[in-house]
Formats: structure tokens, C-alpha cells, sequence
């Protein structure tokens, strides 16, 4: 289904007056504050997050699935679900595809298909944590850093495989993900996987367009519970130091053990200039796939402050990064999650660009801890959802996209459309 412009323009004309209000008062608040309103907004305006593929789908648990129903039985109704998002928030024009669940038959029609949507391709995504079919080797025991030369060398031919598709599609990086690890001591030799995975990226490094990044991901635990090959952000930035200046670092919330400091670890990225790929999600216990800015939203902000601060900076030489939520549902429905993931997004980062950076330096500067700490907190203590509104409305979208959405039953018009079926793909 396709959501018209009008459609929208008519749900927002009887919400306009009273968010109006809101705004009105919002900006004049925050005008004597300092803050220049007008820019802010067009930089949530400007904000864009990709959507995954996989994330279009009920996810399962390790032990089950419940099939949703109005699930994308196709690329194309994955893309046009993602079109379907953009249109009610403006924020999602972009679409991060998964290799063999997406490979798209005819690249000419997914790209025209796109523009309908005003839609991008983000970064591919390769797969060598399963086992497809007429797969010569098994990944069962690693891909990448696997021991045997000849499941490297058909890992190493997926992820090339994964560049061409995404070539042809017009995206600009390559995601590796690496499952390899290994379940108990003395399993692996540590320094051999880690020389075998770097030896396979090379050669996947080696095939990169001049124009393309490589974003290496971590994960200290799982599917693996001793040990993973890339287990942490020193084992990213190390490989992708090693492997030159397309490579890049990437860092998924949810991949992380509890309390560690991501900011921080946001922060030293951006010094080196080895910030690629940012994954959203939220997590109580481990990489538990929960709606971004759901449990823990005041690290969301504080990460989004050195997103922000460390992007602004002069002085930092980091492309832009690509930012992508990751996450998967088996309790909600895909499509309601999802633009509850993007509204929280921009919250965090409207939130992040009301700190007066200048008076943050000062504090910091004297010592003032009791000031800093106040700044970060009287910025995260407003509530900005007006003008998140505002960046959606001035954008096109609607005033309230998860309204929205509810009201014109959209679940129920995709069932209508497609039935009950599982998504391909997770
Ligand atoms: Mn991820």
C-alpha cells in the first residue's frame, strides 16, 4: 500500500493548532535559552536512519517463532514497507539490505521501485552465521576464521558476492558481521582465528570499489558463549587499522557487556576519524533487541551528545556515519516498533543539540562538576517532542506517524493485501 501525501496533510490539519501551541511555547523557551530553534528543527529534518531488512519480520527467540501476519513475502514488499515508514516520518529513507535473504532478481526494477519511495540503499549485509543451501562447507565451526582454508576462501566469496549485488544496487558499504567464536576453553588457538580473519578481510578489503567502506561489527558473546573472534571495539579498530582507510569500525548498541560505557567508547572513534556504522536498539541483560531509547534513554542522549559534539568538532576528520536501527520483534509489530525506534532516535538527538557546548566547555574547564552535570541534564529533562513533530511535519510527514499508522489499520490492509506468511529472512 502507498500512503498519499493528502492522506497525511488530512491527518495532521485537525492536530495542527494545538501542537502549534506547544511549539510556539517550546521555541520561546528555549529561544531565551539560546538555542536557534529554526536550525535545530532542520536538522532532525535532516536526520536520516536506515531500516534493516530483517527488521521488517517478527524475529523469533532461540526457541520459537510467532508469525505475524502482513509480513513482506519479497524485496519488493520489503521495500515498500519501508517506503510506507518514510512517508509517515520523513526520518527512514533508507534501506540496509541482508545477502542471501534479499537478493534482488532484477536490480533495474529495485532501483526504480526505490525512487518511487524516495528511498537509498545503505550498507550490505553479508551472512556466514548460517548455513544456505548447496553451500559446499559448514560455518558451524567459523567462516572467516575458520581453520580450513577452503571455508575461508567461501566466506571470503560470499561477502564479494555481497559487494557485487551491492554495486549493482547503488550501495556504498559492505557490513561484516562475524559470528566465529568459539563455546569453550582451549577451543581455538585466540591469535590463529584473529590472523585468519584478518587475512580474510583483507581479501575482501582488496575487492572494494574505490568508493565503498567496509564497517567491521562486534560482539563480545553469542551465537558463541566463550568467546568471539571480534569481540570488542580494540579488535574492530584494530583490524580496520590494519586494513586501511575504507575501513572503518561499527557500533551496535545492543553488542556490548552491561554498563559499559559507550559514549566514551563513541567518543574515542571519533578522534581516530574510525566511526563507520552505528546499530539502534536497547538492552536490559544483553544484545536483547529492544526498542532503541526504551530502557536505557539517558545513555541514548548522552551517546548522541558525543555523536554530536564529536561530529560538529572542526578538529575531528570522521565521514558521516551510517546509522541504522537494528533490532528485531517477536512481541510487537514490525512496522509500530519501528516508528517508535525512529521517534526515539530523534529525541535523543534533539535533545543532544539543545547543550550549550560552549557553557559545557566552561564548566568542564573549571571543574564545575555540579554545573556540567546540570547542562547534560536540563537539556534531557525538556521535552522536545514538539519539535521532533515539527521536523516530521515541515518534512512532509505526519504529526504523529504511529497515529496515524493505527488509524488506517495499516497491519490489517497489508494482511488483506498479503496474508499471514513469515517474512523471508530471520
Ligand atoms: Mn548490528
Amino acid at each position: 500500500m502507498q500512503l498519499s501525501k493528502a492522506r497525511i496533510q488530512e491527518h495532521n490539519q485537525p492536530l495542527l493548532a494545538s501542537h502549534q501551541l506547544r511549539l510556539n511555547l517550546l521555541s520561546e523557551e528555549l529561544s531565551e535559552r539560546g538555542v536557534a530553534v529554526r536550525d535545530l528543527i532542520q536538522r532532525l529534518v535532516d536526520f536520516q536512519v536506515a531500516i534493516p531488512s530483517w527488521a521488517l519480520g517478527t524475529g523469533g527467540t532461540r526457541f520459537g517463532r510467532y508469525a505475524g501476519v502482513g509480513e513482506p513475502q519479497s524485496l519488493e514488499q520489503k521495500i515498500e514497507d519501508v517506503g510506507l515508514l518514510h512517508a509517515l516520518n520523513r526520518s527512514s529513507g533508507a534501506i540496509s539490505l541482508h545477502i542471501p535473504w534479499d537478493i534482488p532478481e532484477n536490480a533495474a526494477h529495485i532501483k526504480a521501485l526505490m525512487q518511487e519511495h524516495d528511498l537509498a540503499f545503505d550498507a550490505m549485509n553479508s551472512n556466514t552465521f548460517q548455513d544456505q543451501r548447496d553451500q559446499q562447507h559448514s560455518y558451524k565451526f567459523g567462516s572467516l576464521s575458520h581453520t580450513d582454508a577452503a571455508v575461508r576462501k567461501q566466506a571470503v566469496e560470499h561477502n564479494l558476492e555481497v559487494i557485487r549485488y551491492g554495486e549493482e544496487l547503488g550501495s556504498k558499504a559492505l557490513t561484516v558481521w562475524l559470528a566465529d567464536g568459539s563455546s569453550f576453553p582451549g577451543q581455538r588457538n585466540f591469535r590463529t582465528v584473529l590472523q585468519n580473519t584478518y587475512e580474510s578481510l583483507r581479501e575482501i578489503y582488496a575487492a572494494l570499489p574505490a568508493d565503498w567502506k567496509v564497517f567491521v561489527e562486534y560482539k563480545p558473546f553469542e551465537p558463541y558463549f566463550y568467546s568471539t573472534v571480534i569481540q570488542d571495539w580494540g579488535t574492530s579498530f584494530l583490524l580496520a587499522n590494519k586494513l586501511g582507510d575504507k575501513a572503518y569500525t561499527l557500533v551496535d548498541l545492543g553488542h556490548h557487556l552491561p554498563n559499559a560505557n559507550i559514549e566514551q567508547i563513541v567518543a574515542t572513534l571519533l578522534m581516530e576519524g574510525k566511526l563507520g556504522g552505528f546499530h539502534f536498539n536497547d538492552s536490559k541483560y544483553a544484545d536483547d533487541d529492544l526498542t532503541v531509547g526504551s530502557i536505557k534513554p539517558y545513555q541514548l542522549y548522552l551517546i548522541f551528545l558525543e555523536l554530536v559534539h564529536g561530529m560538529d568538532d572542526p578538529q575531528t576528520n570522521n565521514p558521516p556515519i551510517s546509522y541504522m536501527i537494528d533490532a528485531s520483534h517477536n512481541l510487537k509489530d514490525p512496522l509500530e516498533d519501528l516508528l517508535q525506534s525512529v521517534e526515539a532516535i530523534q529525541l535523543a538527538y534533539a535533545q543532544a543539540l539543545l547543550v550549550d557546548k560552549q557553557a559545557l566547555e566552561a564548566a568542564r574547564a573549571d571543574n564545575d562538576v555540579v554545573g556540567a552535570q546540570e547542562i547534560l541534564q536540563n537539556a534531557f529533562r525538556t521535552d522536545v517532542r514538539p519539535l521532533v513533530r515539527e521536523a516530521f511535519r515541515q518534512a512532509g510527514g505526519a504529526l504523529d506517524p504511529l497515529g496515524l499508522y493505527r488509524k488506517l489499520d495499516v497491519r490489517r490492509q497489508l494482511y488483506d493485501e498479503r496474508g499471514v506468511g513469515i517474512a523471508t529472512g530471520l
